[in-house]
């Protein structure tokens, strides 16, 4: 089976972006893959995060990944800071990527804003640990989100290098999976911005622990434009409010956009919102019940942690061994 390795930050709740860019394909990947979900807690300190925060997202984003369907008796799920081989790993690759190619990266300009003389060292090489994520485990697979691929890249041209340069075939070249119809969601207050976690608005975003009123008031306040819903696909390219409304209902439809510009065409927002909140609803609430249920037993989920840290480091480790073997560490 080829092997998929993927993994989302503990920086606060999961949201729709999340869930229909990445999460519902890693639970789809399952069934025909030997599938590695990882709480990347060691990206997540790349910007500040308080230590009691940490640990509660560390657990609540683990029981959400259960609840959306990730199966821990097959996939292995744990957080990134068990397994040393991810550190360890990251820093060979520190060694082996350049700093032009990290400067080209739109993630860590977007992050790190205008203050970057401020931003810590860890934001900046964020993309060589995602490289070590994937590589430490041979993954040849990595489902994502469309905002993900530049840093996919980035670790295909590692594994290049890191081959080339000890004139090795040890690291295989990682594909992105971006998979969907709504491989970047956008924010429901601005269509031309991702929907993110670390957006200041609650309004931007749909939570995985929001309830099925929140989720109503969300959608009726989203942002839209005057114009009745567009009757063709070119139009709704024109249109990023409406298109990231109709693609994100084609998304927990399971329907193409082209189906869903159909059944809605030149109808009120007001319609197509009602019909997209219970959408919405009935998709998120049974996760949402399912991970209250979960965080209420942190030992559950604790213990499915340290199981999958377990088996992950048993895969890590004979690779980790023949990666410092090619290097030359006695
Ligand atoms: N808006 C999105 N649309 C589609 N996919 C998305 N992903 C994130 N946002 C969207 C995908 O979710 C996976 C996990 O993301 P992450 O939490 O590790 O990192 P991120 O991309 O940094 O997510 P956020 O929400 O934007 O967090 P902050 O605000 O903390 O940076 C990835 O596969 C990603 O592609």
């Amino acid at each position: 089976k080829p092997r998929v390795f993927s993994g989302v930050q503990p920086t606060g709740n999961l949201h729709l972006g999340n869930y229909l860019g990445a999460i519902r394909n890693w639970v789809k990947l399952q069934h025909d893959h030997e599938c590695i979900y990882c709480v990347v807690d060691l990206h997540a300190i790349t910007v500040w995060q308080d230590p009691a925060d940490l640990t509660r997202a560390i657990r609540e984003v683990a029981a959400s990944l259960i609840a959306a369907g990730i199966d821990p008796t097959t996939s292995i799920l744990f957080n990134q800071s068990k397994v040393s081989a991810h550190a360890e790993t990251a820093w060979i690759f520190n060694c082996v990527a350049r700093m032009g190619w990290l400067n080209r990266m739109t993630q860590f300009k977007e992050k790190a804003g205008k203050d970057r003389e401020n931003a810590s060292v860890g934001l900046f090489a964020y993309p060589n640990l995602m490289a070590a994520d994937i590589l430490a485990y041979k993954a040849t697979h990595v489902p994502v989100g469309e905002d993900q691929k530049q840093h996919l890249e980035l670790a295909r041209d590692i594994a290049q290098k890191f081959n080339h340069d000890f004139g090795v075939e040890h690291f295989p070249a990682p594909d992105p999976l971006i998979l969907g119809e709504a491989t970047r969601v956008m924010s429901l207050r601005d269509g031309t911005k991702k929907m993110s976690k670390s957006d200041p608005s609650d309004q931007s975003r749909i939570n995985l622990t929001d309830s099925p009123d929140d989720i109503e008031q969300k959608i009726r306040r989203a942002k839209t434009d005057p114009l009745p819903l567009p009757e063709t696909v070119e139009e709704v390219a024109a249109r990023p409010e409406a298109a990231n409304l109709m693609t994100i209902y084609a998304a927990l439809a399971d329907e193409s956009l082209a189906d869903v510009v159909a059944a809605f065409a030149g109808k009120q927002f007001s319609d197509f919102k009602r019909a997209l909140t219970e959408r919405a609803v009935s998709v998120l609430s049974p996760i949402t019940g399912e991970m209250r249920r979960l965080v209420a037993d942190p030992g559950y989920v604790d213990g499915v942690l340290r199981q999958g840290g377990e088996r992950a480091a048993a895969i890590a480790a004979p690779i980790l061994a023949e990666t410092k073997r090619i290097v030359g560490f006695l």
